[in-house]
């Protein structure tokens, strides 16, 4: 047989089972025989309100769902939730199941997913999907009737920290020389007001210097400081960034305190600096606070100004890989120039946010 021929009959064949079909549901002899209603098992969903807005470890993002049988058949549906984080990676709640009658429409259910502890969160946006199934999902086969995904629904951090508090679980206050000038000294570090305060103190070229509790934990995620600079100190940066000290790897935000409103971003991997840019802010940074912000995803690495995308790569060779560490410093760095203040200048910090 031909290839040709093949094909032929593959096309025939619905059309032979239509026609038998046809001779099962109508006597043609009159007999009086009743048609059998085909069955038909089907779904849709008539409403779907996604969890939105921000969430934080432990809470539940909840989202709404009603749907109707709409084939002609009583039967056992199948359920399924879903989420997706900023890395790809989804998280499948387990499938419940509702029975419904032909025509019938559920009642509201809440689909419930718990934000991870333990900052196991990877942080930022999340999709939610939502599907109805003929059968088990989870067996090789199921049919879906119907499904809705809503793309950045909520977002889930591990933590924002105000510093309306100091939380020695989270924060570690250095006390060693910095890589430049002077000495990241502990009595540099203040909290007042639910604000931590970098202290470079007058007529010197001291600073400070906060970190995340060693090991490195934080995963990919979003990362994101309010920040005031100090006013006019030439000589000196604010920084915010991630670091890992066993691989070398790091995600920098610096601001330079000089007036200039330059900004530079960098990445570092295994102790080699991948990527630099540097931007010039449209505002005076120590006039008021702004928001930074790195997102450290395996695919991107991006750096943000109050919500805005400044710079990014996505040159896999520039991303670090490592767990990490939070932290928050003022500095002077060798090869700037600058004099030590007749004051004490301060680098202010309103929040914190992973
Ligand atoms: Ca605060």
């Amino acid at each position: 047989m031909t290839g040709k021929n093949k094909s032929l009959i593959f096309l025939l064949l619905p059309l032979i089972l239509v026609i038998s079909c046809d001779k099962n549901g109508i006597d043609p002899n009159g007999g009086g025989t009743i048609p059998l209603p085909q069955q038909t098992i089907d779904a849709s969903i008539e409403r779907f309100v996604f969890q939105s807005g921000n969430l934080y470890s432990g809470e539940r993002s909840i989202s709404l769902l009603e749907f109707k049988n709409t084939g002609n058949t009583r039967w056992k549906f199948w359920i399924g939730y879903s989420l997706q984080d900023k890395t790809g990676t989804w998280y499948d709640v387990p499938a419940d199941t509702l029975t419904l009658n032909s025509g019938e429409m559920s009642k509201q259910i809440e689909l419930v997913w718990t934000i991870p502890g333990n900052n196991q969160v990877v942080s930022g946006p999340y999709n939610v999907r939502v599907a109805i199934w003929k059968t088990n999902p989870s067996v090789t086969g199921a049919v879906q009737l119907g499904s809705f995904e809503q793309k950045d629904a909520f977002n889930a951090f591990n933590f924002i920290d105000d510093f309306n508090g100091y939380d020695a679980n989270r924060w570690i206050i250095s006390n060693k020389l910095t890589p430049g000038f002077g000495r990241f000294d502990t009595q540099n570090i203040s909290l007042k007001d639910g604000f931590l305060s970098i202290k470079f103190p007058m007529q010197t070229k001291d600073g400070g210097e906060v970190k995340t509790t060693a090991p490195a934990k934080y995963k990919y995620g979003t990362y994101r400081a309010s920040i005031k600079t100090p006013s006019l100190l030439p000589g000196t940066y604010t920084t915010f960034f991630l670091y890992e000290s066993t691989n070398l790897d790091e995600i920098d935000i610096e601001i330079w305190n000089d007036g200039s409103g330059k900004l530079d971003l960098n990445t570092w991997v295994k102790g080699v600096q991948k990527f630099s840019a540097q931007i010039i802010l449209a505002f005076d940074p120590s006039s008021q606070f702004h928001e930074y912000r790195i997102d450290y995803y395996p695919n991107e690495v991006s750096f943000w100004v109050d919500n805005v995308k400044m710079k990014y790569t996505t040159d896999l060779s520039q991303i670090p890989t490592s767990l990490t560490n939070i932290y928050i410093s003022g500095w002077w760095p060798k090869w700037m120039s600058g004099n030590v203040a007749g004051t004490d200048k301060f680098a202010v910090y309103d929040w914190i946010q992973h």
